[in-house]
């Protein structure tokens, strides 16, 4: 079973048994469908309306199980605690998050309405995997009920410093909450070792490189827990395997756009529509403020200002996709990031000519592939970000092995893609400098940083990302050295471009 807060599909016409939905095939989608098939599969979750209730239905050959939401628990559950609360703070508080006892409150019963949708159908021994922040609480929730579930939780962003983390009010149900899993996956090694760090220092519980003692009362033994064993104070314990399983995309997908006749002549047309200029550069993000997308537009700004480069010779693309309109912060950026456009573009741009070709609007994964194939230099400038899927797209696609990606150190797709530019997004100096080092790179060195990237991306796919995270889960002895981590050593000396 998979829980998570949306279900992979979207409404797209009609009501009750007329109801037309089209699955949204992201990577997790493609990763799991044929898991969930073969092994008679459930996915459970929110359907994205609110204030309606769908009867569970079958997309794909995937059965759903759609969780209602009230317009009220969208806005406490979903924008207040999921997006302006535990958003903010998991990403290092670049904005404040805002703590409200109601919308806790809603958090509560919301993850309890999805933990007893999935008790309502969990076949005994039944493995359930639970995604992301939204639904921190479930794991427990799951345990207690049954302990013989084999619960899994995959957290898609950073989980922060203990002395952010720390300003949670309710820091510890949180803890509590995740360590109803037999496994907690994370994006990254620095993840893991927060978390591990959250849960001494909250709990005192010991911990021994990836695994967590938790302590169980002497009959939870009895009653068919897995992982017990007796600690090293004496006491039952369960263990947590809390660890990194970095996740990727469907890489081969990409390939494939990107060998399509039609799509590499939409690359060509758009490069021909901007103007034919000398080097296209490309941003493509949710409108985020963990993007970094002014940052990259100030080292942009900078540079035209200078005369280093003009609109002639260098454009930049951003594709803003519209996203969580209805949170404060997010409409706030979303002004910053257009006025900025606006006196860029102002400022520096020749008529047929515009330095930025700013796109609020979201586009089919065939734009996306073509976008990727006409960018010369992608830029990854997020201030922090769990993984960054975009960053591992741009690469599956450069099927030429050509093209430059400026990878900021703060995404954890930098502890895998070595080769990229490295940058420190709050150093406009240094961004600055790795740009024009991405405009002025000579092809062999391109292709040479482009091959071992694709290498990287192409080997450690989404599948084989969810392979290795659902191995982990059904292994029986945790200490296993399977769960060896599979992450590069740095190839490349620390620190980011221009150190
Ligand atoms: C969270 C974590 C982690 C964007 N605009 C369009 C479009 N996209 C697609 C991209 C990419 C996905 O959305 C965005 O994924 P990211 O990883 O870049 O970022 P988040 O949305 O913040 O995702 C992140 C991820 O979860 C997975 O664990 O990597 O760190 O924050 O696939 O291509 N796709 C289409 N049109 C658009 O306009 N078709």
């Amino acid at each position: 079973m998979i829980v998570s807060n949306r279900l992979p599909v979207d409404h797209v016409s009609g009501e009750g048994e007329d109801a037309v939905w089209r699955t949204s095939p992201g990577g997790l989608v493609a990763a799991l469908e044929p898991v969930m098939r073969a092994r008679d599969g459930v996915w459970i979750g929110w359907p994205g309306m609110a204030d309606k209730k769908v009867d569970p239905f079958v997309a794909d050959g995937i059965d759903l199980i759609p969780v209602p939401l009230s317009a009220k628990e969208v806005e406490e559950y979903y924008e207040g605690f999921s997006n302006d609360t535990l958003w903010p703070l998991y990403h290092d508080v670049i904005s404040p998050p805002s703590y409200h006892r109601e919308w806790w409150d809603a958090y509560q019963r919301v993850n309890r309405r999805f933990a007893d949708a999935a008790l309502a159908v969990a076949a005994p021994n039944a493995i359930v995997w639970v995604h992301d922040y939204q639904l921190q609480l479930v794991p427990k929730m799951l345990r207690d009920a049954r302990p013989d579930l084999i619960i899994g939780f995959f957290n898609h962003i950073p989980f922060p410093p203990y002395g952010i983390y720390s300003q949670l009010p309710w820091r510890r149900q949180i803890v509590d909450g995740l360590l109803g899993s037999d496994v907690i996956g994370f994006q990254r090694v620095a993840d893991a070792g927060n978390f591990a760090r959250a849960v001494r220092r909250l709990y005192n519980y010991e911990t021994r490189g990836n695994l967590i003692s938790v302590p169980i009362d002497e009959s939870a033994e009895k009653h068919g827990q897995r992982h017990t064993a007796v600690g090293r104070r004496g006491h039952p314990v369960r263990t947590v395997l809390a660890r990194p399983f970095p996740i990727s995309i469907d890489a081969s997908m990409f390939q494939q756009l990107a060998h399509d006749p039609g799509i590499q002549a939409r690359a060509r047309e758009i490069r021909e529509e901007l103007g034919n200029p000398g080097t296209v550069m490309l941003g493509v993000d949710r409108l985020d403020y963990t993007k970094g997308i002014r940052h990259r537009m100030k080292a942009f700004g900078e540079l035209l200002a200078e005369g280093t480069v003009t609109s002639e010779d260098v454009c930049l693309v951003q594709v803003a996709s519209p996203s969580r309109e209805r949170v404060e912060a997010y409409a706030q950026l979303r002004d910053e990031v257009e006025i900025t456009v606006s006196r860029i573009n102002g400022d520096f741009s020749q008529l047929g000519h515009p330095a930025i070709h700013y796109l609020h609007q979201g586009y089919p994964r065939e734009e996306m592939v073509a976008l990727y194939l006409a960018a010369d230099v992608m830029l990854v400038t997020a201030l922090r970000d769990g993984m960054n899927l975009v960053a591992k797209e741009y690469v599956a696609s450069r099927i030429d092995q050509d093209g430059v990606l400026v990878l900021s150190e703060f995404a954890g797709a930098s502890d895998e893609l070595r080769q990229a530019l490295l940058v420190n997004p709050h150093d406009i100096d240094g961004l600055k400098g790795a740009m024009l080092h991405a405009i002025r790179m000579p092809k062999r060195d391109r292709m040479r940083r482009m091959r071992a990237m694709r290498k990287r991306v192409l080997t450690h796919d989404v599948q084989r990302w969810s392979a290795t995270f659902l191995d982990a889960l059904v292994r029986e002895d945790h200490s296993d050295p399977a769960n060896n981590l599979d992450i590069p050593k740095r190839v490349m000396p620390a620190g980011s471009y221009g150190e």
